[in-house]
């Protein structure tokens, strides 16, 4: 019997665009041109051992964190890409003080603006756990023709017109939302392609693993402990406690809660009052996505998605994942009842 046909991400975003008669498949070949730098970052993910790549490459980033050299490689290889593509004006990364506003013609003419952590997780390089690229592309805001401004990078993730990632991972799997759905896609090495695997990917409106790095629980306020408490205890109708998962790697453990459902959670701690994570090009893409998906995702507030950003590089608490789990977590957090 002849073997199922293999639909490579180009194929897939062709169609996809056929579907708008009125888009002009811009947004699809960026997405092409995202997927092209995170399958040379892949190449050397996948043989970082084996060359002189692995390691701290001696400087720190905007964050104070020590930089290592996959990171610099990766953020080269994204920016290097984008800057090439016909259809990117500028980017913001990670690891950059400031916005890259692209200065050539082309670049003036061209509509959208990518936001990227390029390699999220990279503390786990050298223990060879999964690591991954976050990406965000909005529609910018400044007039055609001249380059883009920082209002550009400033957009509230509700104004997102795609976003999503890349894990180098047991496999290496792209997986991006627009606003009609989230699709994911497995690198097949032999081809160099990859193809659609987990076509519209719903997030379980259930789950039973929460994940949250429990060695800060020192720093949570009761609320928070509380919550942590309830995750403990046994749930009388399964008669177990959830399960606890923490890689360390935002896009891993975004991951498994996308697939498998779940809770992941970054709060504000007494060290950390705004959380950890960025909110631009980890918590509004991941919160993008997740929504898409059929999931919610909070501050312990409100959600994620209409929080007006002011800085390029600020923080944000983060509660995201299946929706009745949020919403659990949110009446302990929040003391209110469904918040998002
Ligand atoms: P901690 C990785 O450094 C990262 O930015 C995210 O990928 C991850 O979720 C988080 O930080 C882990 O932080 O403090 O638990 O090591």
């Amino acid at each position: 019997m002849a073997s199922r046909k293999l639909i490579t991400l180009d194929e897939f975003t062709i169609e996809e665009t056929r579907k708008f008669p009125k888009a002009t498949g811009e947004l699809s070949a960026l997405l092409r041109d995202i997927s092209l730098a995170s399958k040379m970052i892949n190449k050397q993910v996948r043989k970082a051992g084996l060359v002189d790549i692995l390691g701290k490459h001696g400087a720190t980033n905007v964050q104070g964190e020590e930089q290592m050299k996959l990171d610099v490689y990766s953020n080269d290889t994204l920016i290097s890409v984008l800057k090439n593509s016909a259809d990117c004006a500028g980017v913001a990364s990670e690891e950059n003080d400031n916005e890259l506003c692209f200065d050539d013609s082309f670049s003036h003419d061209s509509k959208y603006v990518v936001l990227f952590d390029p390699l999220d997780g990279s503390s786990n390089i050298d223990v060879n756990a999964p690591i991954g690229t976050i990406f965000a592309i909005y529609r910018r805001v400044s007039p055609l023709g001249k380059p883009v401004t920082k209002e550009d990078f400033l957009q509230p993730g509700n104004k997102l017109m795609a976003a999503g990632y890349v894990i180098y991972g047991s496999s290496t799997m792209m997986v991006y939302a627009t606003r009609i759905g989230v699709n994911g896609f497995t690198l097949e090495p032999s081809i160099g392609e990859f193809c659609l695997s987990h076509p519209d990917i719903k997030c379980p409106e259930k789950g039973k693993i929460y994940s949250v790095n429990q060695g800060n629980s020192a720093k949570y306020d009761d609320r928070l402990l509380a919550y942590l408490g309830y995750c403990m205890e046994n749930k009388k109708e399964e008669g177990r406690p959830y399960s606890h998962r923490y890689i360390g790697s935002m896009v891993a453990d975004m991951h498994r809660t996308l697939i498998k459902g779940g809770i992941f959670m970054y709060p504000a701690d007494s060290s950390s009052p705004k959380g950890k994570l960025r909110l631009q090009y980890e918590c509004n893409p991941m919160a993008f996505l997740i929504e898409a998906a059929g999931g919610v995702a909070s501050d312990g507030k409100g959600n994620i998605l209409d929080i007006i950003p002011t800085e390029l590089h600020q923080r944000t608490p983060i509660f995201i994942g299946s929706k009745s789990m949020v919403n659990k977590a949110l009446e302990f957090v929040a003391n209110k009842e469904t918040v998002v």
